[in-house]
């Protein structure tokens, strides 16, 4: 299955795999590249559990296209920005759960696509950036509101002032990414992680793509209310009892000692 040039989607089990295959040009969001990846992620097939994003070639993505930064006015920014905000909402509030296997430069819009992934993998040659901050211009696909959930607002800043780079080490240990592995091997560790996302009860995973985050937000009081109807209606699913049943029974595999 194709859908662009610069983008490609195929099914492996119920794991969507979709590649940016624009290496030639670092996998750079154009225009019409963030608007494939927002028609993929709305529609994805049916059977699809989890998705994996990966880039093709050295890097996983050089962000914005620098090449289409013409003269936009501030109208025109101000929409170009809302588009890519509404690509990677797709993304993160779509069907289903997406793991991003980073690998090389992941800069940039690179690094706002990569933070609306509910999961991040990084290989040891993953390198993380935020030249916006040199090119004279400012995130515009959602980093301000992302970036500094994942590692502060005070390191953000940092990484825009002064271009600090971080590597796959300091990027682990600041929050970039959930798990770290050794190059060329992100992408086995995304689809691993991927089956076994795939084989949880999908009102689970709906649960932690779209209330946890939105919970997260919310005065204490309000989140511990929708808390408990989600939990209420998580529970009451026959899956839910189905697996419950099945662990009671010493059918259902133990919490095993990290
Ligand atoms: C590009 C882009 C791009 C590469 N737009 N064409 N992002 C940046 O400021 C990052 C800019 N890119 C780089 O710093 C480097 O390219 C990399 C570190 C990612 C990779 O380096 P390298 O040596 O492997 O590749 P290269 O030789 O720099 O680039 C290969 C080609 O890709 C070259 O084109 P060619 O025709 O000369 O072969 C580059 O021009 C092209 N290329 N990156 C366009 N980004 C929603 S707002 C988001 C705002 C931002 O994302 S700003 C940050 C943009």
């Amino acid at each position: 299955m194709k859908t662009c040039e610069d983008i490609q989607i195929e099914m492996n089990g119920p794991v969507a795999v979709v590649r940016l295959t624009r290496p030639n040009k670092r996998n750079a969001l154009s225009d019409g590249l963030i608007l494939a990846l927002r028609d993929v992620f709305s529609s994805l097939p049916d059977t699809a559990r989890a998705a994996v994003l990966t880039g093709e070639g050295e890097h996983f993505c050089a962000g914005l296209d620098l090449s289409e930064l013409k003269e936009r006015d501030a109208g025109q920014g101000l929409h170009h920005s809302r588009m890519w905000h509404a690509a990677l909402e797709t993304l993160q509030h779509g069907p289903v759960p997406v793991i991003a296997a980073l690998h090389g430069a992941v800069v940039g819009g690179g690094l706002e696509l990569a933070s609306a992934c509910h999961i991040r993998v990084a290989d040891a040659s993953t390198f993380y950036a935020l030249p916006e901050g040199s090119r004279g211009i400012f995130v515009g696909g959602g980093g301000s509101v992302r970036i500094p959930k994942l590692i502060g607002v005070a390191r953000m800043t940092d990484m825009m002032l002064t271009g600090r780079v971080y590597n796959a080490e300091d990027g682990d240990r600041v929050g970039f990414a959930q798990y770290l592995v050794p190059a060329g091997e992100a992408f086995g560790k995304a689809m691993e992680l991927a089956q076994r996302i795939a084989g949880n009860a999908p009102l689970t995973n709906y649960a932690l793509m779209h209330a946890l985050p939105r919970i997260a937000e919310q005065p204490a009081d309000q989140g511990f209310f929708t808390e408990a109807l989600m939990a209420a209606i998580a529970q009451a699913a026959p899956d839910a009892k189905e697996r419950v049943r099945a662990f009671l029974e010493g059918k259902a595999a133990k919490v095993q000692r990290a």
